[in-house]
C-alpha cells in the first residue's frame, strides 16, 4: 500500500514536471521575432562600377554611398527605395562568399536582410527551432549596423540576414 503510494506521489511530481517542460517547449516554439521590414536586399554583381549606372540611369535612384566591409570581403553600394535598401555587392577576394557565390551562380539576388528588434534574442529563437546560424552572435556589418547571417539550407535555399541598428 506505502509502495503503491510512493509510485503514484513520483509519477504524479514527475508527470507534472514533463507537462511543465512541454508547456514551456510550446510556449517557446511559439514565441515569434519582431521584424520590422526588409531592410535590404543583397545583390551580387562582378563590378559595381558597371552595374551603378543601370540603378541610376534606369531606375532613377541614387547610390549614396560606396563601403568596403573589409571582414565580408565585400565592396558595397547603396541604394534607398523608400524604407527598404539595395545592397549591390562586389567581391574583393575569389575566394569570399560573394565570390564563391558569382563563381557558382552568377550575378543576381544574394540575400534578403531583416531589420529585427533584439537581434540575439532573434537569433537564439530560430536556434531553438532548429534553424543553422552562420553567426551565433552580432557581427558589424556595413553602414554600422549588427548583423547576422542564416545558413541558407535551413532557409529554403534564401540566405538571409538579421539586422540591428544599434543607434535605435
Ligand atoms: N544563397 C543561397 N545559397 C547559397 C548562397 C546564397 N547566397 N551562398 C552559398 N549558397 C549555397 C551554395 O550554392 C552551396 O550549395 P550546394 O551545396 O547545394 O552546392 C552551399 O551554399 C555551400 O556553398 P559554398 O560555395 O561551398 O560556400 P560556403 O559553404 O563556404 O559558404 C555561406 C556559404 C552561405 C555559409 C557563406 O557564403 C556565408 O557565410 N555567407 C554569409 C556572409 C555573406 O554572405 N557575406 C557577404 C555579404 C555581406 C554584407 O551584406 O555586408
Amino acid at each position: 500500500m506505502r509502495n503503491n503510494y510512493c509510485k503514484f506521489a513520483l509519477n504524479f511530481k514527475y508527470g507534472k514536471i514533463s507537462l511543465i517542460s512541454k508547456i514551456y517547449t510550446y510556449q517557446n516554439y511559439n514565441k515569434v521575432m519582431n521584424l520590422t521590414h526588409i531592410e535590404h536586399l543583397g545583390i551580387a554583381v562582378k563590378s559595381l562600377e558597371t552595374a551603378i549606372p543601370y540603378y541610376e540611369s534606369v531606375l532613377g535612384l541614387k547610390c549614396y554611398a560606396v563601403e568596403e566591409v573589409a571582414e565580408q570581403k565585400v565592396k558595397t553600394a547603396f541604394f534607398k527605395v523608400g524604407q527598404t535598401k539595395i545592397e549591390l555587392l562586389e567581391s574583393t577576394d575569389p575566394e569570399g562568399p560573394v565570390g564563391k557565390f558569382i563563381e557558382k551562380k552568377g550575378e543576381g539576388v544574394h540575400h534578403i536582410a531583416f531589420a529585427v528588434e533584439g537581434l540575439q534574442e532573434s537569433l537564439d529563437l530560430v536556434a531553438e527551432k532548429g534553424i543553422s546560424l552562420i553567426d551565433k552572435a552580432p557581427r558589424k556589418g556595413a553602414e554600422g549596423l549588427n548583423i547576422a547571417f542564416l545558413h541558407p539550407k535551413s532557409t529554403f535555399g534564401v540566405l538571409t540576414e538579421f539586422c540591428e541598428d544599434p543607434n535605435k
